[in-house]
Order: structure tokens, then C-alpha cells, then sequence
């Protein structure tokens, strides 16, 4: 088989803690449409302050994209086939066992997740060799994180072979065609024109690239091209996760292991689940769910592991706000600094920055109280180049 770059390692299985949660975190706004208006921020910069991040659920029909969708949404139950066409939207947040303590802590009036937007997108007919239509295709530009769903469960009214490699190597040939079809086209024209230039040398890096069936996100690139190539949102630069939607009695990852090892040669991480039993499980209140994965020797639900991995693929850090109104998760890309990430909060704090006053979670946790944090000097004041760590606790002054 033939050996596919993607970006993103195989992530180490995570420990999912026993949820101790002061509410269902699934209580989440949901929108239901079909085209994509629903943005709020500014279309090409992912971290607008608006924009959540989207994670575009993507595969062959038939291979569980819905009823993921509605598992990791918690909506639960079975799934109709879905409508040609039809995208499926909603806001979904990323548990978050700091929040949760936190929250213990506070009794805040309101305890709010950092959240994501999950689109489950229309399939293609497995072997169809179709590919994707131009309008499945734009919509996939729109996502930051592409889950790739492959099937390993025995569907009834699929006509077709179990067979997961193939599935995955033909989306993501599928993927690697789509840009190279915008690359290829962009180049001949700069060709055309006798171009020379930044402009002119990127483009013709990308073209070989993609001949040589690589993916661009293998490439290192300066920011300076990145910004270059925002506009044509291209999908090998985006980051992939791999979803095996496994048999029910192979739902975890030590059972669905010989399933998952001959799909080794993807390089994108692989997250063994079976959708069925999880949207049985998305069904149950907390309480329950605990006592039925005790039941099925299942630690955590694959919802909460998979939410998290698809919130760290995107590079994306959570810090927070605590009080006795409001307990929040922010979510800043990695690197943000104090001065980007009191912007999150509002713009004002950002202009008007001061200081932050910092301390970690961990410490606050462990220690239990602010005032702890304190007596021990672990709390200090940040300038506006500090550079935010996932788990800091900040509070922004501001004149
Ligand atoms: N046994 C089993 N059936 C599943 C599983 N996931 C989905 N299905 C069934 O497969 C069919 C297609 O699922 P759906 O989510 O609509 O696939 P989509 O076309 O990719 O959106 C539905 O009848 C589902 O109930 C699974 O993990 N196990
Ligand atoms: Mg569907």
C-alpha cells in the first residue's frame, strides 16, 4: 500500500476521566440548514473571534457519517438516510474535566465549554468512482478538520466489500485530486504568463508536490505562503483524523486493534468507534452511561476522547475564566499571546490591556483556592507578549 502523508501524529490513547458533570454538556444551540450561511466572523480568517472551528465529517454513504454525527452531537437514536445534499450542523462542546472541577469549585451561575462545530457532509455512493461533486467539495474547503469515516461494519444496504483501506486511500485521493485540480490550474496560468516570483515558485512547489501524490500539509511552509494560499483553502493542508466505525463487540481500541493495524500506513490518527453503540450511549443520561461502559468494559466514551483529539489536532488551547458568575473555557490557537487572548474575551481588553493576572489550573486545583495560590507565589501578573498555555487561568486588567 501505498504510504500517505497527513498531517497530525497518531495520537496516544487518552485516558477519559469519570465525568463528575455540574450539567449534560451536550445542552448545546443547535442549527439544522442546509447551506453554509451560518458564519458569523470573517469566512477566510479561522481565528475571527466568532468562528468556531469546524470539523467536517466526510466519507463513503453508508459508512456511519450521521449516525456519528449524531452520537458525538448527543442526539442519539437511529438515523434515516440522510438527503442528498443535506448538511447537518451543530455546535458541540469539548469536555473538559478542568472545567467540570473548576466548576465544583465556583458554584458559578454559568459554566461554559470551549465548543466546536461538527457538519456531517453528504457521502459519496461507495464505489461510484464518481468523486465528489464541486459543491461537496467547496463545502469541504469551509472545514478546518476533515474526520474521515470508513466502515468495518457489515451494513446490510451497502453493496459493497468491507474494506476500510480502500475506503480511506480513495478519500483521501479524492482530497489530493481536488487540489491538485485548483494547483494545476493556478500554475499553468502563472506559466502561461511567465511569471516569476514568490507567487510563481510556491505554486510550482505545490504542483510537484501534489504530482508526486504528497500531501501539501508534508511541506513546510513559511507563513508568508500560508497567507498566500488562504484564499484557496486547500484540503492537504488541512489536518485529518480517521475514524473506524467498527462492529459493536470491537468498540474499543484493544478490541478493534487488528482492525486498526492494517490502516498503520495512514499517517493521520485513527480513532476506532462503533457509531451504533455510541449513539446508544448519547442516548442515556450521565448516570447511566457511566453504569452501562462499566458494564461493556469500555472506559470513556469514544465521544469524549474523539472531541478532544479533533479539538488538539486543530491546535487549538483552552484558558480560563473563573468567578462566581461565570466559569469559561477560551479557546486561543496555540502561540496566542496574553494580548490575542484577552481579545477572545472582548476587543476592549485587548486595546486597554494592562496585565493578566495568571496562575495555572493545575495549581488551583491542587491547592484549592485562590487565595492558596497566592500564599504559595504561584501567582503573578503577565505583560501582553506572554504567551498563553492551555490550562492558564487569566484575568485580564484592563484601563
Ligand atoms: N451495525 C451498525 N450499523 C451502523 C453503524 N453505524 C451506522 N450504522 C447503520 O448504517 C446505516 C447508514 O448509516 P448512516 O449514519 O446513515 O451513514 P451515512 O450515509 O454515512 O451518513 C444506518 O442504517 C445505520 O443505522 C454501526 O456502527 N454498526
Ligand atoms: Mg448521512
Amino acid at each position: 500500500m501505498k504510504r500517505k502523508s497527513i498531517r497530525g501524529k497518531r495520537s496516544k490513547k487518552s485516558k477519559v476521566l469519570a465525568p463528575q458533570l455540574p450539567r449534560p454538556y451536550h445542552a448545546a444551540r443547535s442549527t439544522y440548514t442546509d447551506h453554509l450561511g451560518w458564519s458569523r466572523g470573517n469566512e477566510l480568517d479561522p481565528f475571527s473571534k466568532r468562528r468556531l472551528m469546524r470539523v467536517g465529517i466526510i466519507g463513503f454513504a453508508g459508512s456511519g457519517k450521521t449516525t456519528i454525527f449524531n452520537a458525538l452531537a448527543g442526539i442519539g437514536g437511529d438515523v434515516a438516510p440522510g438527503k442528498a445534499g443535506r448538511i447537518n450542523l451543530r455546535e458541540v462542546q469539548v469536555p473538559d474535566a478542568r472545567i467540570d472541577k473548576l466548576s465544583l469549585m465556583y458554584q458559578p451561575k454559568k459554566t461554559i465549554y470551549a465548543s466546536i462545530q461538527l457538519a456531517d457532509l453528504p457521502g459519496q455512493a461507495p464505489g461510484s468512482g464518481g468523486g465528489f461533486d464541486a459543491n461537496s467539495i467547496a463545502k469541504m474547503r469551509e472545514m478546518d478538520l476533515l474526520v474521515i469515516v470508513a466502515r468495518a461494519f457489515d451494513n446490510p444496504y451497502i453493496n459493497a466489500p468491507i474494506d476500510p483501506a480502500s475506503e480511506i486511500g480513495g478519500m483521501l485521493a479524492e482530497l489530493l485530486l481536488a487540489d491538485y485540480t485548483v494547483v494545476e490550474k493556478k500554475v499553468m496560468r502563472l506559466r502561461k504568463e511567465a511569471a516569476k516570483g514568490t507567487e510563481r515558485d510556491l505554486f510550482e512547489q505545490l504542483f510537484a508536490t501534489l504530482e508526486a501524490e504528497q500531501w501539501l500539509s508534508t511541506l513546510e511552509l513559511s507563513e508568508q505562503s500560508l497567507e498566500l494560499l488562504t484564499g484557496f483553502r486547500l484540503l492537504t493542508l488541512k489536518p485529518v483524523l480517521v475514524v473506524l466505525n467498527t462492529p459493536e463487540d470491537k468498540a474499543d481500541h484493544d478490541s478493534a486493534s487488528e482492525l486498526i493495524e492494517p490502516l498503520s500506513s495512514f499517517e493521520a490518527p485513527i480513532f476506532a468507534l462503533s457509531a451504533k453503540l455510541e449513539a446508544e450511549i448519547a442516548e442515556l443520561d450521565p448516570e447511566e452511561q457511566l453504569a452501562f461502559l462499566a458494564e461493556i468494559g469500555i472506559q470513556g466514551t469514544a465521544r469524549d476522547r474523539f472531541i478532544r483529539a479533533a479539538y488538539k489536532s486543530l491546535d487549538l488551547i483552552s484558558f480560563f475564566t473563573v468567578g462566581e458568575d461565570e466559569v469559561r473555557a477560551w479557546t486561543v490557537q496555540r502561540g496566542a499571546n496574553a494580548q490575542t487572548s484577552a481579545g477572545k474575551i472582548h476587543t476592549d481588553l485587548s486595546k486597554r490591556f494592562i496585565r493578566a493576572e495568571h496562575m495555572t489550573c493545575a495549581d488551583l486545583i491542587e491547592l484549592g483556592s485562590e487565595a492558596k495560590v497566592k500564599e504559595a507565589g504561584k501567582f503573578s501578573l503577565k505583560g501582553k507578549e506572554y504567551i498563553t498555555q492551555d490550562g492558564d487561568i487569566l484575568h485580564i486588567r484592563a484601563s
